[in-house]
């Protein structure tokens, strides 16, 4: 099969796994190699040290794998509307019920084998989250759409409620155009509505100041300064998407039924959660994004969440 075909077959296919967008790009060098080192050096990775150490690899895609032709990029919606909890507690859309690394992992396999199968020969290698690959970038460049000020990657048909995930294969497919509009115009209320400020700039994001990184990647306690602005949101921040226009007017029910959340009296109460153990934590939790952050990580956030609670109500 020629590239064009392959393309039109891959694309055919990811569409019939579920994925709402697909598009198909190279592993060129990235375009904000600077923009990563200036982010780096001015420590807003906070303790992902990750970033650091996948730093060159993200600036310069090709060298995860240099026999890669092709990198397939697709779009998974996890937007849904939040389950109606006894206890208020925020949980960000896509750790409400089980690990998309799960959903996607096994649907990406599929793609790949569909491709090296209609090529005949070649390899591919599948990415969700886990790979040291600039995925919004990629995305962007495989006309997906644009990186907008709050980071997010948002598709002009799907919002910013999405995963990105990759297939990377040595397979020749034909490349789909960049997606070169800034669509965000003269808006700024996603800048405005983070709640712990944490955008210095548009497009720049502090994650040492952002509920999502206080609250899932770091280990260490979230700042005195920083704790009221955490307000209810026990694990995660939707706030700079939910407040987007592109979200508003264009986020949509997901199809895909294992990313609706969990009933709601599936939930426990903030008490529950620290009184539980480890074994009661996995059993909870273990098959959720949730996971990330530890059982400790867990109980930290619901400390603070207990006490902006106090706190509002007077009783501190
Ligand atoms: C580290 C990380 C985080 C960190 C840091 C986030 C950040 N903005 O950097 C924390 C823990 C805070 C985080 C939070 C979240 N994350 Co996260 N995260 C990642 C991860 C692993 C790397 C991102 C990264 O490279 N950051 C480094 C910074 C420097 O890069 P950047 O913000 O993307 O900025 C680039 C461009 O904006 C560009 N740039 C710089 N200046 C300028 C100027 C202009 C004009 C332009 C156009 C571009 C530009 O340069 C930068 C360097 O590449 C990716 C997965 C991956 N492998 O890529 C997921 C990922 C970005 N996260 C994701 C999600 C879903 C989230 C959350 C929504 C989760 C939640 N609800 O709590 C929040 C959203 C917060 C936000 N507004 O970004 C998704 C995003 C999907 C999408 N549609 O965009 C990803 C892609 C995971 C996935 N595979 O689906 N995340
Ligand atoms: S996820 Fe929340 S805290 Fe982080 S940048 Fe967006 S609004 Fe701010
Ligand atoms: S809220 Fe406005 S500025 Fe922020 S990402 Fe959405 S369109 Fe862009």
């Amino acid at each position: 099969m020629n590239p064009q075909d392959l393309a039109r077959l891959t694309k055919a296919t990811a569409a019939e796994l579920g994925f709402d967008a697909c598009g198909i790009t190279n592993l060129s060098g990235s375009r904000y190699a600077v923009a990563l080192d200036d982010w780096l050096a001015a420590g807003r990775h906070g303790e992902m040290l990750y970033m650091r150490r996948q730093a060159r690899q993200r600036q310069h895609p090709a060298d995860v794998w240099p026999a890669a032709r092709s990198v397939v990029v697709v779009l998974h919606n996890y937007y849904h509307e939040p389950p109606a909890k006894p206890d208020p507690y925020l949980v960000s859309r896509y750790a409400q019920d089980i690990d998309y690394h799960h959903v996607i992992g096994e649907k990406l396999r599929r793609l790949g084998v569909t491709i090296v199968t209609a090529a005949g020969e070649g390899a591919f290698r599948v990415y969700v989250d886990s790979g040291p690959l600039p995925e919004r970038e990629l995305a962007s460049r495989a006309g997906l759409g644009w990186l907008a000020k709050n980071t997010m990657l948002i598709h002009p048909g799907l919002g910013s409620f999405t995963f990105i995930a990759s297939v990377l294969t040595d397979v020749e497919l034909a490349k789909d155009a960049p997606f070169e509009a800034d669509r965000c115009g003269s808006c700024t209320r996603c800048l405005e509505a983070c709640p712990t400020d944490a955008f210095p700039t548009p497009h720049v994001l502090d994650a040492t100041r952002c509920v999502s990184y206080l609250t899932i990647e770091a280990r260490s306690d979230v700042p005195a300064p920083l704790r009221a602005d955490v307000g209810d949101n026990l694990f995660g921040c939707d706030i700079c998407q939910e407040v987007c226009p592109w979200n508003v007017r264009f986020a949509r029910e997901t199809a895909e039924p294992r990313y609706r959340p969990r009933p709601a009296s599936q939930w426990p109460t903030l008490e529950e959660i620290l009184a539980l153990d480890a074994e009661a934590f996995e059993r909870r939790f273990g098959d959720t994004a949730i996971e990330r952050s530890r059982l400790s990580g867990l109980q930290r956030n619901a400390r603070v969440v207990l006490e902006n609670r106090r706190r509002e109500t007077g009783g501190d």
